[in-house]
């Protein structure tokens, strides 16, 4: 479907872009990201200075690379072909204004029962009581939508009325048709879910598809930009 040039169809329902907060969400990730801590453990989690956005998702659905993609840098957060890489909270600076973290994968078979434990004991502790998060991404790969590892993270938040947004990746996988389908299928079933967030955001971290969108959207979230003396 052609849309005319200021609406972006990397978000559904299609809206148009607003220029500002585009140029405001392009400077914020325009700075020098930095890591700041991994916690593998509630006692380890960095004080909560600033508002952060964290990214949420089956192991290997792309989180990693979406920070990376984001921030525009190679090997920010780690990206591995192994699933269950990332198994701790990692958090990233972004020039004082926002923090950016990347929870651990959930959903991969082969991990061992003490390490699903863990992982839901860490993520739930921080998504319960972390004062500075403002929302969580949830990603999902848009060949498949929401799988039934995605449902007691997206319960855990309704209950908690932590709002959430979904984030498709991946979508250089999947033919436009296929995606229109998987997309609308997806709109309609995120109805049911209180604290999910309407719009769906379509990103690729290989053709970069949806990524300035998704910029201007968390720039939402920042503290203002300091003045320049
Ligand atoms: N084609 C394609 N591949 C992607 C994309 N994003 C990530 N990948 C690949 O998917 C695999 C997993 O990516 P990661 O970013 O490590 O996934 P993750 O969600 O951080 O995984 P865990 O840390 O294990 O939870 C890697 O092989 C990436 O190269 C994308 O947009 N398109
Ligand atoms: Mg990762």
């Amino acid at each position: 479907m052609d849309h005319p040039e200021n609406i972006s169809a990397n978000l559904f329902p299609p809206r148009a872009i607003d220029p500002e907060l585009a140029e405001a969400g392009r400077r914020l990730f325009a700075q020098q990201a930095r890591f700041v801590a991994g916690a593998s453990e509630p006692a380890a989690l960095p004080p909560d200075e600033m508002p952060e956005i964290a990214f949420a998702g089956r192991s290997n659905v792309g989180k990693s690379s979406l920070i990376n993609a984001l921030t525009g840098s190679r090997a920010l957060a780690r990206i591995s072909n192994t699933p269950g890489r990332t198994r701790q909270i990692n958090f990233f600076d972004l020039g004082g204004r926002l923090m950016l973290v990347d929870l651990p994968g959930y959903g991969y078979a082969e991990a061992a029962k003490s390490a699903i434990k863990n992982w839901t004991g860490l993520v739930q502790r921080y998504v319960q009581a972390r004062a500075a998060l403002r929302r969580v991404c949830l990603l999902l790969d848009s060949r498949h939508g929401i799988k039934e590892v995605d449902l007691p993270l997206m319960r855990l938040l309704d209950a908690w009325g932590v709002s959430y947004q979904i984030i498709l990746t991946k979508t250089d996988r999947v033919g436009a048709g296929e995606l229109a389908r998987i997309v609308q299928k997806l709109s309609d079933e995120l109805r049911t879910y209180v604290a999910a967030y309407p719009e769906v955001h379509l990103t690729s971290a290989v053709d970069r598809r949806g990524i300035p969108e998704l910029r201007e959207a968390l720039a939402n979230f920042a503290l203002p930009a300091p003045r320049p003396r």
